[in-house]
């Protein structure tokens, strides 16, 4: 791994000053200031993390609901039907993550309206406002707001709003919006929002997903916990705001799920936001889907018994794979937990937190390692550590695994890379998936193309890079070379690595339903360059039609089809294609 060098990761001779940007967004706080919400009005609190202190201080277990269709209107009808009808079954969901559609994350004058995805479009602060009035239920925006070039607008439309948790700061490293090059102006944006909190009468939580952040990419769960001190460095010592951590999409194993709560709870005190569900062990169909609801629900509630720290439970609607999840099905989950909370009472007893304990232990360690080598690390290069500005560029632009790299608490194991303390399961996962999908294929078929000696190009449409991860080591296990093409990659990019690299194939992962408007503009730039080359696609493949009444998306495949695109509902089919290549590859004879 080459050391870091400052001038090549931030060649700009000059950047905005983070004190400068700071200034600029406390001053602001003159005039947005944090106003009325119906839940602050309910519970009789000053803020999100005062109702929390109380509620932990009562023992009472919180809930999560993750709302945001395109239409705002259904947004709005959902956020009331779901407390109340909740609340006619005696339970109570204490705060909703409101899911902003990404085109939000663009400039109000620069939205692309091509690349609406499947979220909420919420057209300026009274339409936050509207959406946040209809229900006693906290108002959390989570995504799209803070890490985005419009990160000052939409964060004064929060706090307008009544929300008292704002977020994404984990979104910040990692997600890209499509055309959007210019990471300076984002960052800075996102400073100024970050002052504009700091300066606020009432304490406002600083969000971060971690999962969405660097989290999901680490090879080790103590580099994550590491991420968040580094988060924690930032946003507290730096900026003068507090930092509210939620975990859990990829957290698939109880006991690193337990000890990850514990470890986070020692290491930052604030309380957490929520506890996402894990997401990535709903695999199958509705009635599977419940086991893992059941399986890492118990976990958190029994967690959050144990030792409250403030994150309210997710209990993630069975429907999740497919698509967004319908009012009904929010509704579902909800009361599905509720029960499950009752009949958790008599768990607790039944648990030896020990060995978690330990593991929290070597966790902390870990990520406290993971802070002071990185901080050193930077600060040795030329880094001005000090300024928020410098340093979250300079971590987005190194990324997630150079820095794990370069400053992970594991030891060295002599090619390169470090031995995880703990390590991360999501990868593990996707080594496993991938073994079991090529002893699925025949012997003759991967000789066949093992020989033929092909180049895939293989990227993503956007932030998700699991089924890109699973082409590759797909791929690797038949022998094709599989060239990196890009987390978040443009089109005009791709089309043009294919044409510079020879490729003889483009493998691409899409999720945020926009794949015929990426496929369409994909095909256009591939025939500017005289290019015929496959294109497969898999992941998933849906959009929201235009003028649709429910918000839902639905299938595009067939239109991908139409396009040219070969469409892959499993990783494994893209074996004929590659088989196809390698048989018109060999001799005529
Ligand atoms: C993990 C995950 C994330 C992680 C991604 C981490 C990372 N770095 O990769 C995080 C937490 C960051 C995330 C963020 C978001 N996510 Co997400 N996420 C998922 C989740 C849980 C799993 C997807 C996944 O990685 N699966 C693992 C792969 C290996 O399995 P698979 O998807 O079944 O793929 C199979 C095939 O499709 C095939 N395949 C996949 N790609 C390819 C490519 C080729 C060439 C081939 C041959 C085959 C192939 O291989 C697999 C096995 O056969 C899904 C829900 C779910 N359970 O599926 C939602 C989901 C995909 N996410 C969704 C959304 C909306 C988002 C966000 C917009 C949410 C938000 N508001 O922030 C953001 C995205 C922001 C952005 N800028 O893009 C939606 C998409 C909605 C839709 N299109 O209908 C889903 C469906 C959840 C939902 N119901 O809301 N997400």
């Amino acid at each position: 791994m080459p050391p870091l060098d400052c001038s090549a990761v931030i060649p700009e001779p000059e950047l905005p000053p983070g004190a400068d940007l700071l200034a600029a967004g406390r001053a602001l706080a003159k005039t947005w200031t944090v106003g009325p919400s119906a839940f602050l009005a309910d519970v009789g609190e000053s803020s999100e993390a005062a109702y929390k202190r109380s509620q932990m201080a009562k023992g009472r277990v919180m809930r999560h609901a993750q709302i945001g269709y395109r239409d705002p209107e259904k947004s709005r009808r959902a956020y009331a039907e779901i407390h109340e009808r909740l609340a006619a079954a005696g339970a109570r969901v204490d705060r909703y993550g409101l899911c902003l559609d990404w085109s939000m994350g663009y400039p109000r004058d620069r939205r692309p309206p091509e690349l609406r995805g499947t979220g909420m479009i919420l057209d300026g602060p009274e339409a936050f406002a509207r959406l946040t009035d209809a229900a006693p239920v906290a108002p959390h925006f989570g995504d799209f707001v803070l890490g985005f070039p419009a990160a000052i607008e939409t964060t004064q439309a929060a706090l307008a709003a009544g929300s008292t948790a704002i977020g994404n700061l984990g979104q910040y490293f990692t997600f890209r919006l499509p055309g959007w090059d210019d990471d300076v102006a984002t960052t800075a944006a996102t400073v100024t929002a970050l002052g504009l909190i700091a300066g606020q009468q009432v304490e406002v939580l600083v969000h971060s997903n971690l999962d969405d952040g660097f989290a999901a990419t680490l090879s080790d769960l103590a580099s994550a916990l590491g991420a968040a001190l580094i988060e924690q460095y930032l946003v507290e010592d730096l900026v003068g705001a507090r930092v509210s951590h939620c975990y859990g999409h990829h957290f698939s194993e109880p006991m690193t799920r337990l000890a990850f709560q514990i470890a986070l709870a020692r290491a930052n005190p604030t309380p957490g936001t929520m506890v996402y569900g894990n997401t990535t062990s709903y695999r199958g169909d509705e009635a599977a889907n419940y086991a893992s609801l059941a399986g890492y629900l118990l976990v958190d509630v029994l967690a959050q018994e144990r030792r409250p720290s403030g994150h309210a439970v997710n209990p993630v609607p069975v429907s999740e794979n497919r698509r967004i999840p319908e009012i009904d099905e929010i509704v579902a989950a909800q009361l599905f937990a509720d029960r499950l909370i009752e009949q958790a009472g008599g768990h607790l007893p039944l648990v030896d937190p020990s060995a978690a304990e330990t593991l929290a232990d070597r966790l902390v360690a870990g990520g406290e390692r993971f802070r002071e080598r990185t901080l050193a690390g930077l600060a040795a290069a030329g880094f001005a550590v000090d300024d928020p500005m410098e340093l979250m560029l300079a971590l987005k632009r190194i990324g997630a695994r150079r820095l794990e790299a370069l400053f992970g608490p594991g030891p060295e194991d002599g090619e390169g890379k470090r031995r995880p303390l703990v390590p991360a399961s999501a990868l593990r996962e996707l080594d496993r998936l991938a073994e079991e999908r090529l002893a699925r294929t025949g012997e003759s078929d991967r000789a066949l193309v093992a020989a033929a000696g092909l180049t895939a190009l293989v990227a993503t449409t956007d932030v998700h890079e699991h089924g890109k991860g699973l082409v590759e080591r797909l791929f690797a296990g038949l022998g094709v070379t599989a060239l990196d093409g890009g987390v978040s990659c443009d089109p005009d990019d791709l089309a043009e690595t294919a044409r510079q690299s020879g490729a003889d194939l483009i493998a691409l992962s899409t999720y945020n339903g926009i794949a015929l408007g990426y496929m369409a503009a994909l095909q256009r730039e591939l025939d500017d360059r005289d290019l015929a080359i496959p294109v497969l696609i898999g992941g998933r493949l849906n959009q929201v039609p235009e003028g649709s009444n429910t918000s839902l998306p639905v299938e595009v495949g067939d239109e991908l089809e139409a396009l040219g695109a070969i469409v892959c509902p499993e990783v494994e089919d893209a074996l004929p294609v590659l088989v196809a290549l390698a048989r018109a590859r060999q001799p005529a004879s």
